[in-house]
């Protein structure tokens, strides 16, 4: 490993010796007899594509980040939610504007992240504008970046209407991840959402605008399975519009051969600009999308952990590093040296290993719950990636959510809050924040955490407990359910 050593400082793991000693160890660690096979439900070939890419795979998005260039502003719809003088709403959080990229800028970009962000594994073009409809620069784009840093993954996010023309351009360029937009199969639901398109020298309005999308939806994702690329469909839950057609989405998105289906809540405030906004729409409370999210089950697979990030975003999903690598702060000349991002995957492989194998003996130890007829528990973790629980409970900008039963320790959600900690100080104001955040949850695991927002947390009746710092998750959170529900201790198994 010497001479190949790779910044620590970015990653997101509990010390440097935890993460030396994984690179360091030769074929399995002692507790790390997993395998590096798809799971269960997968098969070798797809989770070959998705076993790097943040978004496709729950697992992956601990380890791996992606990064969006802003290439392709022009769009050829018009969403009710989306007000382009910011960004794509389809795939990003409005209210933030983009820095705007030639093809040649945005490749030297990709470079000069990669060069410093060993997680970077994916490159994906998500607005503001569609990436079909602007098909010149995003075609471009991908080439310059492909030709370059040929082991990252392209992705590109659209409404579809463009994209039938383009696809065998992505079977061209080896593109096997494509986000297709689809908020409606009923044209009639999509005349509340879409009040033109344009396609072929066009505008097209009401009924046969959603009409005319809706067939060109349905086509792009036909098109897209028949080619064995994968398909997340992205759609924007809106209140009283669509949120109850999004299961008749779900089923026909499934059927139709889609990957994932990713319920997104609207985002709108007058402050936006948007149609939607400036009349009022409100976006669905996190009640509301777990209630739809749970009648979709039986459905088409659903995305939980998207972060709804900026079209210029870079880092881990839920981290922003976009300010670092502004264009005025990349060289003129960026050449690429993949040495730290080959040594972090070879890390990577060994550690999920044996994160995979600390999972499976938490599941192992809360079957115990079906016979004590134990509850189930939502804990919220502070956790920088890597799996671990491995950040302070002041520099936490959100906490990912896991629910732990009988059937394992599961993902469920992540919620979003303020950062309380700012330059090393406490605000109560945003700790208040946090425990609204924290609403329904009980106790949240973190890597360290002060004595007055450990009291004050404890006074709203959460607990907070750094006992479990750079522990994988699972482990950490299964031992917690396990003593607060007084649960037998189970044998650990023994290579
Ligand atoms: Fe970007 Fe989208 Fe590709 Fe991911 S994002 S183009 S699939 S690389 Fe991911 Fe961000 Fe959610 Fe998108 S978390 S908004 S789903
Ligand atoms: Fe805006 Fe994206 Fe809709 Fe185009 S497709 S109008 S950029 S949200």
């Amino acid at each position: 490993m010497s001479g190949n050593v790779i910044s620590l400082d970015g990653l997101s793991v509990g010390s440097k010796d935890t993460l030396t000693k994984a690179m360091e160890a030769d074929g399995c660690s002692s507790s790390a007899c997993g395998s590096s096979d798809a799971p269960e439900d997968m098969d070798p070939a797809t989770w070959e594509k998705v076993k790097d890419h943040p978004c496709y795979s729950e697992e992956a998005h601990h380890y791996f980040a992606r990064m969006h260039v802003a290439v392709a502003p022009a769009c050829n719809i018009q969403c009710n939610y989306c007000n382009r003088k910011y960004d794509c709403a389809n795939e990003s959080r409005p209210g933030v504007v983009s820095e705007r990229l030639t093809p040649e800028n945005a490749a030297r970009k990709v470079i000069a992240v990669a060069n410093e962000i060993p997680q970077l594994s994916v490159l994906g073009i998500a607005g503001p504008g569609d990436s079909a409809y602007d098909w010149r620069k995003t075609r471009e784009t991908f080439r310059l970046v492909h030709q370059q840093l040929p082991d990252i993954k392209l992705c590109l996010s659209t409404n579809g209407l463009a994209l039938p023309e383009h696809v065998d351009d992505l079977m061209d360029m080896n593109i096997d991840h494509v986000t297709l937009t689809i908020n409606m199969i009923d044209p009639e639901v999509g005349t509340k959402i879409y009040p033109w398109i344009f396609y072929e020298h066009k505008r097209r309005t009401g009924l046969e605008a959603s009409q005319f999308l809706h067939e060109r939806q349905m086509q792009s994702l036909d098109m897209l399975h028949e080619r064995g690329i994968l398909v997340k469909v992205n759609s924007v839950m809106i209140p009283g519009i669509n949120d109850e057609h999004l299961l008749e989405v779900n089923k026909e998105v499934k059927k139709r051969g889609a990957f994932l289906h990713n319920i997104m809540p609207l985002i709108s405030a007058p402050e936006h600009g948007t149609v939607f906004g400036l009349e009022g729409q409100r976006g669905p409370t996190a009640a509301e999308l777990k209630k739809l999210q749970d009648a979709c089950a039986g459905g088409a697979n659903l995305m939980k952990h998207c972060r709804q990030c900026r079209a210029d975003a870079v880092g881990l999903l839920g981290e922003d590093r976009g300010q670092e690598f502004t264009m005025d702060l990349v060289p003129d000349e960026v050449t690429y040296d993949p040495a730290k991002r080959e040594t972090y995957k070879e890390w990577v492989a060994k550690e999920r290993e044996d994160r995979r194998a600390a999972a499976a003996v938490a599941r192992a130890e809360t079957d115990a719950a079906v016979a004590e007829e134990a509850a189930p528990m939502l804990i919220a973790v502070a956790t920088k990636g890597g799996g671990r629980i491995n950040q302070h409970f002041g520099h936490a900008t959100e906490f990912q959510i896991f629910e732990v039963d009988a059937r394992g320790v599961n993902f469920v959600t992540h919620r979003r809050c303020d950062n309380y900690c700012v330059g090393g100080y406490g605000e109560e104001d945003k700790l208040e924040l946090v425990i609204k955040t924290l609403e329904g949850i009980d106790t949240i695991l973190c890597a360290k955490i002060g004595d007055c927002p450990r009291e004050d947390l404890a006074a709203a009746g959460i607990e907070a407990i750094q006992d479990h710092a750079y522990e994988y998750i699972e482990t950490a959170v299964s031992a917690v359910y396990r003593a607060k529900r007084g649960l037998p201790a189970v044998e650990a198994e023994t290579a």
